[in-house]
């Protein structure tokens, strides 16, 4: 009955420990309350940075991944009618790749549970956890035929999201939660269309900023500015259509190619990080730790991080009994964590300063974008946050 490790939820975070763990071994079980089928089909993220990847394929995980995955050297602004195109790939030799998140939980599930030999249980509810201060933690949860199980374990990681249980666990005493609210919406899309340019294109426009972003070549991703809590119901086929082609018009830009809209929700754009993101056997992981509002594309990227840091952490306690890398976990995750988090802050402003109403603050936002293509320094700044400083594996 008793695990060394008890993972709970099954996302990119949880999947990536659960496999390191079991590539060596070592018995762990994850617990998840969706189905499989549902965590396949989940769309949420697409950008990948060149060192996540790296780290999937050291660990055997990205053999699906190189073989679909698009790898992308470029974005483009558009402001005022014109198009500025950011080569990133020329600027630094260094590229993103984009591979829809529920290709990459598919991937993640298929190698734990059906090649490594992996325990995932779906269907659960009411986690609970005990004793997270002693050396002896038990995990409680209701299975799927709604029998209350118990499980006696080591350690247990938190990799439940943002809407999970564990980050509750991490109180006032325990942990400072340091939270923003950037105070915006962004109506997130899904359109059954192929991409209409052959990179990413931010729109920064007085109406909103506009964002296009391929996930394949019959879907891609839209996202218009919007008020946060707005109603998607708010947004009709045409009204969506016509604000895209208005916010991401530019001179001798393609048409947007129209389609079916395959998802439509309304996100508010806030972040928040959980310090130390560690309570006794109980170990955070991506966004139960920390979340980043989808602006830089950032969030998959720090679960992935973490998960590498956790997952070989956890197997050098338990093969080795070496506990350095669980001692320093927190503070190895923190630093990138907020890193992140500036960079999210800071090009919110780029994105969103046009449209705020303050002329003032459009004025300094349109110099910061305009300083991108005009001094090589700026951009090469630019490109190693936009792109993710290389970790060493
Ligand atoms: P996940 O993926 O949310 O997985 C958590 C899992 O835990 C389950 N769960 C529980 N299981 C057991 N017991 C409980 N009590 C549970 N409560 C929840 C959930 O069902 C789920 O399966 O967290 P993880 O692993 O930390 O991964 C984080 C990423 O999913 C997230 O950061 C990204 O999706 C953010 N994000 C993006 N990140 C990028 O790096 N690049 C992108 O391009 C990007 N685009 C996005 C995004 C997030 C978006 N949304 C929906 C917020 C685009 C969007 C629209």
């Amino acid at each position: 009955l008793h695990k060394p490790v008890v993972v709970i939820g099954a996302g990119p975070a949880g999947l990536t420990v659960g496999n390191i763990l079991r590539a060596v071994g070592v018995d762990c079980v994850v617990l998840e309350t969706e189905t499989r089928a549902f965590i396949e089909q989940r769309p949420r993220a697409g950008v990948l940075e060149e060192w996540a990847v790296r780290g999937l394929e050291r660990r055997g995980l990205a053999a699906n991944l190189l073989e679909r995955a698009q790898r992308h050297a470029e974005c483009e602004f558009r402001l005022g009618g014109e198009r500025y195109r950011f080569e990133y790939l020329r600027l630094t030799g260094h590229h993103h790749w984009v591979y829809p998140q529920p290709l990459l939980v598919t991937d993640l599930v298929h190698e734990y549970a059906d090649v490594r030999g992996g325990d995932i249980r779906f269907g659960v509810r009411d986690v609970r956890l005990h004793g997270l201060d002693s050396d002896h933690p038990v995990v409680e949860y209701v299975d799927d035929l709604g029998e209350d199980r118990l499980i006696p374990c080591d350690f247990v990681v938190g990799a439940d999201g943002a809407r999970g249980v564990t980050r509750a666990l991490l109180t006032p005493d325990r942990a400072l939660v340091s939270r923003h609210d950037y105070g915006i919406g962004w109506l997130a899309l899904l359109a059954e269309a192929p991409p209409s340019n052959d990179c990413v294109v931010f729109g920064i426009h007085p109406n909103g900023f506009a964002g296009h972003m391929a996930r394949s070549p019959e879907v891609t991703r839209y996202y218009l500015e919007c008020p946060p809590g707005d109603d998607p119901d708010n947004w009709s086929h045409d009204r969506v259509w016509s604000e895209l082609r208005q916010r991401l018009g530019a001179n001798g830009a393609p048409p947007l190619a129209e389609g079916r809209l395959i998802e439509k929700r309304v996100l508010d754009m806030h972040n928040y990080v959980v310090e130390p993101m560690v309570f006794g056997r109980l170990f955070l992981a991506g966004d139960a730790a920390h979340l980043t509002a989808p602006i830089a594309a950032k969030g998959m990227n720090l679960a992935l991080h973490d998960a590498f840091l956790l997952g070989d952490a956890l197997v050098a306690q338990l093969t080795k009994g070496d506990s350095t890398g669980l001692t320093g976990y927190s503070q190895a995750c923190l630093g990138r964590v907020w890193d992140y988090q500036e960079f999210s802050q800071w090009l919110s402003e780029i994105y969103h300063g046009t449209s705020s109403g303050d002329p003032y603050l459009a004025g300094t936002t349109q110099a910061r974008l305009r300083r991108l293509f005009s001094s090589p320094a700026a951009g090469l700044a630019f490109a190693e946050q936009y792109l993710g400083k290389d970790p060493e594996y």
